[in-house]
């Protein structure tokens, strides 16, 4: 294949999807010289195969609001490969959620969902749905109305979804009464359920935790650890508030977190008494960033990401393309060693051209924050063998998943200088395993 004709094909018969064409792009060009080397591969046109999804559900979704005002909200779910086990991956609500971001979402799933040596293939859904805002019973309605429609596409052994931005422990529990009540059946399908019906322990802190295994891993190769580290958090939802609880038990420092809206900067650091704010202010209260300046007394930036502060490792965890090629150089100008990415795809090309070319380290999200996915896949055989794992159980597994994800990630990513590139590692690696199985199952 040549990458290039290959990225303009998609470009022109999928126009209008930058998300998509950006996430297909980086893939493509990191395993064009491992594709071809296998002639074979070409043959069964594995390429667009893996980059087109299998199917893509689109609905309108139908709700009424406390007022009674009907509303209107478009819903997804992008199928994209099954080749290693049953689709699975995430559901986003939020205001910009469109086709070329649920497109790229379910692409990079899939070869992270490879990554983490679980049978699962890879879809993402969601909606342009916000839930700022709306109160508990307009989400339960909404989340209702969605669940009419997903439904019928969804299943234990067909596509298991779970929670990505908007969608939490309190939004899988609505979504799985529906889809309970309307199947008629108690089974696996939703992942991030509540531990009371069938949730795994650890599944919330799983992404964030996951990342620093990750990072830890990263960092033993320079023969360093977390000790006195200063970290940039992005983000106050689930993966940032793990994340940081991750730091702070392994002696680092996290100065910063954020939202849409802004960043907090606190150079004393975030401790396990103001994050346990920062949780009830935002899972409990649904508040803003700016209330944490208002009640510690530290900076607030409106308008701004907290790239621009001085620390030793970078951890965005909060949305797609959020680091820029200027905020990655001021990142390395103020010293960063370390990158790891909490979010999907958070770096722009441009960022991470700029983190290889100073050669940090830097790793990409399907590789970094693959332990999300990975306790759901544990989450299913729990389900399935219907029995609970034990909290220690579930987060030895995890540890040894992402240490599995690191190695395999040297393996395919080590340059001839001896830096290792994390994100051709991690595609090379995701790629092969979907490729064999593809390959395997005949032209389908
Ligand atoms: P949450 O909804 O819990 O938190 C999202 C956070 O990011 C919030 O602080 C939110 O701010 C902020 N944010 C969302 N969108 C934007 C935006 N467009 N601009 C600026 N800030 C934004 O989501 P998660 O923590 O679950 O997800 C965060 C990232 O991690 C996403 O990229 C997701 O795909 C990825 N991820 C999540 C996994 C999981 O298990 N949950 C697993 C692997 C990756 P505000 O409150 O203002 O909306
Ligand atoms: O991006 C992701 O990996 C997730 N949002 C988690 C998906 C899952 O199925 O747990």
């Amino acid at each position: 294949m040549n990458a290039q004709q290959v990225l303009e094909d998609l470009k022109r018969r999928f126009p209008n999807e930058p998300e998509y064409h950006q996430a297909v792009e980086e893939v493509l060009f990191t395993i064009e010289d491992e594709y071809n080397l296998h002639p074979e591969f070409d043959k069964a046109n594995l390429i667009e195969r893996l980059c087109i999804p299998d199917r893509v559900f689109q609905f309108r979704i139908t709700w009424a609001d406390d007022k009674g005002n009907v509303k209107t909200n478009m819903g997804y779910r992008v199928q994209h490969n099954n080749a290693i086990g049953p689709y699975k991956g995430g559901l986003r609500f939020h205001a910009s959620v469109n086709l070329s971001i649920l497109k790229f979402l379910a692409f990079e799933q899939t070869f992270k969902n490879a990554l983490t040596t679980l049978p699962m293939g890879g879809g993402k859904g969601g909606s342009d749905f916000s839930p700022r805002g709306k109160s508990s019973m307009e989400v339960m309605r909404f989340t209702q109305a969605f669940m009419l429609e997903l439904w019928r596409h969804i299943g234990p052994d067909m596509d298991i979804p779970a929670g990505d931005i908007g969608v939490g422990g309190r939004e899988v529990g609505f979504m799985f009464g529906m889809y309970k009540k309307l199947t008629r059946e108690f089974t696996g399908t939703l992942t991030g359920k509540g531990q009371e019906f069938g949730g795994s322990l650890i599944r919330p802190e799983a992404t964030g935790y996951g990342n620093i295994y990750f990072l830890m891993e990263m960092l033993k190769t320079k023969g360093t650890d977390l000790k006195g580290k200063v970290c940039l958090v992005s983000g106050s939802g689930n993966v940032a508030q793990y994340t940081t609880e991750k730091v702070i038990e392994l002696g680092g420092k996290v100065v910063t977190m954020s939202d849409s809206d802004g960043y907090i900067y606190d150079p004393d650091g975030i401790d396990s008494e103001k994050l346990a704010y920062i949780m009830e202010l935002k899972n409990l209260y649904r508040g803003r960033i700016r209330e944490y300046a208002e009640h510690y007394g530290c900076k607030y930036v409106a308008g701004a990401r907290p790239w621009s502060e001085k620390g030793d490792i970078a951890l965005p965890s909060a949305t797609q393309n959020e680091i820029d090629g200027d905020e990655a150089k001021e990142l390395v100008a103020n010293g960063v060693m370390a990158v790891s990415e909490g979010a999907n795809m958070p770096s722009t090309p441009e960022a991470i051209k700029v983190f290889q070319d100073a050669k940090i380290l830097y790793a990409p999200g399907k590789a970094a924050n693959a332990g999300g996915v990975s306790v759901s896949g544990l989450e299913m055989t729990q389900n399935s063998i219907r029995l609970s794992w034990s909290k220690e159980e579930v987060d030895e597994k995890l540890k040894s998943i992402m240490k599995n994800i690191h190695e395999a990630c040297v393996k395919y990513g080590t340059e001839p200088d001896g830096y290792i590139n994390y994100v051709k590692g991690a595609n090379v690696a995701g790629f092969m395993k979907v490729a064999h199985a593809m390959m395997a199952q005949g032209v389908v």
